[in-house]
């Protein structure tokens, strides 16, 4: 908490000394417990001058997402407002669950710099280093029947390809149905939880994980070949807090108009983004193994797809492999 109020302090002064005897007074601390704050700052990253006649001044910040390096950045109304930040965690979307049971708003974050147990679909693994990335589950609370909240994984989708190509300028795909891919390799991964009644949500947690800083050797060996990162394809490294804003605009931008609009605006930017219409494809669902060509996604977000038999088949959840 201090460390916070003291980086506060620094950062309204950015061009002047901050004496420590000023920073002790203000905080009813010892100089000595300042000087051992500044110590504690300068390990996690922060660039701070100290001169014992002058006192402290903050050079530069780390690229870490904690609240206070975050909130001076957000644009955005409500999304993001309420932080929770962790160094390390077993799952974001875990601990957004549980804040959310206990009555958290929509619209709270849950952030961590690595994950020990980040989660894909179907208990898969999400690879989650620290410092490198985005790991970020938000919660939501739509006046929606459950059946349509695989809109929220479409409208998601979106904007983090949106998010993606603002901040980058690199054009993504989407993969039915919450793939990001760049150059066909996966940079991004959207796992949404629901809770929920027979007809009512009582949220959604909505978990995104963005590649953005990890170099080819970073994968572990089994996704190498599948996933890239943004750093990987524009070759430059990404500022992970400047990425982070631009999604969070984005995911408020694109809940509104899913809440304003309805799904065809989130449909059509969805199947801009996709061109899955006409693609060979194999998709597994609940244990089955279809083939055939896809057709498109219907208003609730299924796949449509055309078997050989010239039979439609509507698939609400599953993986898309293209053939
Ligand atoms: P998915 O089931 O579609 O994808 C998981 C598969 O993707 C893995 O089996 C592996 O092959 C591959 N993979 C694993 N890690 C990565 C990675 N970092 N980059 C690219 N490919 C990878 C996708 O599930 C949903 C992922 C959501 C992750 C976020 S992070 C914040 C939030 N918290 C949490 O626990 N999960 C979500």
């Amino acid at each position: 908490m201090m460390d916070e109020e003291i980086l506060r302090l620094l950062r309204e002064h950015p061009s002047v000394f901050l004496s420590g005897e000023e920073i002790s007074r203000r905080f009813k601390v010892t100089r000595t417990a300042v000087w051992k704050r500044v110590k504690h700052l300068r390990t996690l990253g922060y660039e701070i001058e100290a001169s014992t006649r002058s006192g402290y001044r903050l050079i530069r910040s780390p690229d870490v997402l904690t609240p206070s390096e975050i909130k001076p950045l957000l644009t955005t109304k409500w999304m993001g407002r309420t932080i929770h930040y962790f160094h390390t965690i077993d799952s974001t979307n875990s601990k957004a669950y549980q804040l959310a049971l206990q009555g958290a708003e929509e619209g709270e974050v849950v952030i961590a710099e690595s994950q020990m147990k980040g989660r894909g679909r179907l208990g898969r693994h999400w690879f989650s280093p620290p410092f490198l990335n985005l790991y970020l589950s938000v919660i939501l609370r739509p006046n929606i029947p459950p059946y349509r909240a695989s809109l929220i994984t479409l409208m998601a989708a979106v904007a983090t390809a949106d998010a993606i190509q603002k901040y980058s300028g690199l054009l993504p795909m989407i993969k039915w149905p919450n793939d990001i891919l760049l150059g066909g390799r996966k940079v991004a991964g959207l796992l949404n939880e629901i809770h929920s009644e027979m007809d009512r949500i009582h949220f959604v947690i909505l978990g995104i994980g963005v590649n953005l800083n990890m170099d080819g050797k970073m994968f572990s060996k089994e996704i190498r070949d599948v996933a890239t990162s943004l750093k990987r394809e524009r070759g430059q490294t990404i500022s992970r807090k400047a990425f982070l804003q631009s999604l969070l605009e984005e995911l408020e931008r694109w809940y509104a108009i899913f809440l304003q609009e309805g799904s065809a605006t989130v449909l059509e930017a969805w199947r801009e983004r996709a061109k899955i219409k006409g693609k060979r494809v194999k998709v597994t669902s609940f244990g089955e193994t279809l083939s055939g060509v896809a057709v498109d996604v219907d208003s609730d977000g299924a796949l449509i797809l055309e078997t050989k038999d010239g039979r439609q088949k509507r698939i609400v959840a599953g993986d898309v492999v293209y053939t």
